[in-house]
């Protein structure tokens, strides 16, 4: 299906007028621990920001806007001021340090910045190593501000251009320099149109919550815009952590739930403690759902994972399972929209049950802004995600691996989450990562890094126990022939495995 929107779009604005249309002007909107928004007062305070940013801070359309804050309602109410102002919002995650932000700043041209009090002095720092950032903001002093407006001032939105930039969303970079994505208003509502309309069916008595930043661009759909889009509440858990996405959950009686594989696991953790039944939508991304998290899940809530593969040159999920159709283990399809296929070394297409490099297209794209590594990721119109996948006989994707975590050993190609999916079937396991690690005689060897359940000792007999439990579970060839124990897996700010930091020491 076409999606047609008119010429002149602020997706802000469409935002909040779907929202309204949905839930009613008092329905509500942002949830905090003390404090609670209603759409029509998003809408309002949103457009004073406006207002203040147009009028203090001298902002016109295409400046792009460093917004740095945590996930909280503040945040929300920046992003939609920013745009309603025709602004390009430039997010970064809160944890990022002075010089991460620079390189962000002059990479982007930001010349504005609303900043969270708690991180100002981040940006400050920043600001020594920039020149293009001239007008900065904090939350208390923007508040103070839009406070001391008259009342009853509104604010005029920008009439953007559906094309016009809305984001520029930075990719982790995990892998080289982090590149910037830029996503034009009409791709902000694609999001909400593809995946979220065919799959989530979220509604005015929706209340979403999650762990991605709003600054990842999985974030940025879970908890901002499919729910502004379907007028559902966003509720913020008063400190970060799985305690307290738990007790949220209990106490708000959330609906929805938006976060990667290990905060699944983490809650799975926490399940008895906190009563997590009010959940019915739960989406995993950001790296594979493994079947052993998603049986777990279902087992313990009643309720399916829906797993879906997205990334922040696509803006969001472009394959996923949906409702009734979910196989544990497989991505599912191409979300109604997208076209998904997988090609060969040479760019040809592969056919069903054959296994290769996933090539998407649909209603967004990538589009770095002044990268040359565009050409690697868009060929011939088809995005290139470097994902290994294969397409099963009923058209299923099953995820292999990135393309960099293909391990060659002794002539076998070998994924590392297929071995990882494994060790995670055995009980003793809590999170297990593999690498491939240098060796003279196979060129390299599956390595294991594994953190066990309370309860399970380290010991060499359960070194080997795991060891053969792979290689009853999945072909021998496959078992990793070296295995550490840990205390902790490194994870992004996003959730994501950085298995490049367990390459070094074989
Ligand atoms: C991997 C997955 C298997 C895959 C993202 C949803 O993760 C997001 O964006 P990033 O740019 O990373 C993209 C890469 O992450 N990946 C993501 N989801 C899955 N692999 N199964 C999955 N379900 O390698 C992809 O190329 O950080 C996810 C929505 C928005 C996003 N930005």
């Amino acid at each position: 299906p076409e999606l047609a929107y008119p010429d002149r779009l602020n997706a802000g604005v469409e935002l909040l007028r779907r929202a309204i249309g949905a839930a009613g002007p008092d329905g509500r909107a942002l949830i905090d621990f003390d404090h609670e928004f209603s759409w029509s007062r998003v809408d309002a305070i949103s457009g004073r920001m406006a207002r203040v940013l147009v009028e203090q801070m001298g902002l016109v359309p295409g400046n792009r806007v460093l917004l740095h804050g945590p996930n909280s309602s503040w945040t929300v109410l920046a992003w939609f001021a920013i745009l309603k102002a025709g602004g390009v919002v430039v997010a970064t995650m809160p944890m990022l340090r002075a010089a991460e932000l620079a390189t962000v700043v002059n990479k982007a041209k930001i010349s504005h910045a609303l900043v969270y009090d708690a991180l100002a002095e981040a940006v400050t720092e920043a600001r020594a190593d920039t020149s293009s950032l001239t007008h900065v903001m904090t939350s208390a002093e923007l508040q103070k501000a839009a406070q001391a407006l008259p009342p009853g001032t509104g604010f005029d939105a920008v009439a953007t251009a559906a094309e016009d930039p809305a984001l520029i969303a930075f990719t982790s970079g995990t892998t080289g320099q982090p590149k910037g994505c830029v996503h034009f208003h009409r791709d902000v509502l694609a999001m909400a149109d593809t995946f979220a309309k065919h799959t989530l069916d979220l509604g005015p008595q929706d209340i979403v919550v999650g762990t991605p930043p709003i600054a990842f661009t999985f974030g940025l759909g879970g908890l901002v815009v499919f729910p502004a889009s379907a007028g559902a509440a966003i509720a913020f858990a008063p400190r970060p952590g799985f305690d307290a996405l738990a007790e949220t959950i209990a106490r708000c009686k959330a609906t929805a739930l938006f976060t990667a594989p290990t905060g699944y696991r983490a809650l799975l953790k926490l399940a008895d403690q906190h009563d997590l039944s009010s959940l019915r939508t739960c989406v995993s991304a950001g790296e594979a759902l493994p079947a052993a998290t998603s049986d777990a899940w279902h087992e313990a809530t009643g309720a399916r994972i829906i797993d879906g593969i997205g990334s922040t040159e696509m803006i969001h999920i472009f394959i996923s399972a949906s409702g009734e159709d979910i196989r544990p283990g497989s991505t599912g399809k191409a979300v109604p929209g997208y076209e998904a296929r997988i090609v060969g070394e040479t760019g040809e297409t592969l056919t069903q049950g054959e296994t290769g490099r996933l090539a998407v297209r649909g209603p967004t794209g990538c589009r770095y802004l002044d990268d040359p590594r565009q050409a690697a990721y868009v060929q011939n119109g088809w995005n290139l995600t470097g994902d290994v996948y294969r397409l099963d006989e009923d058209g299923y994707f099953w995820f292999v691996a990135r393309a960099d975590d293909m391990i060659i050993s002794a002539g076998y190609n070998i994924g590392a989450p297929e071995v990882e999916n494994a060790l995670l079937r055995h009980p003793a396991v809590a999170e297990a990562a593999v690498v491939g690690v240098p060796d003279d005689e196979r060129g390299q060897i599956v390595k294991a890094f594994v953190v066990l359940n309370p309860g399970h000792v380290r010991t060499d007999a359960l070194r080997c126990e795991l060891q053969d439990h792979v290689k009853s579970v999945i072909a021998p060839y496959k078992y990793p022939r070296a295995l550490q124990f840990m205390d902790a897996l490194p994870k992004t700010q996003t959730g994501k495995l950085q298995r490049f930091r367990l390459k070094g020491d074989p």
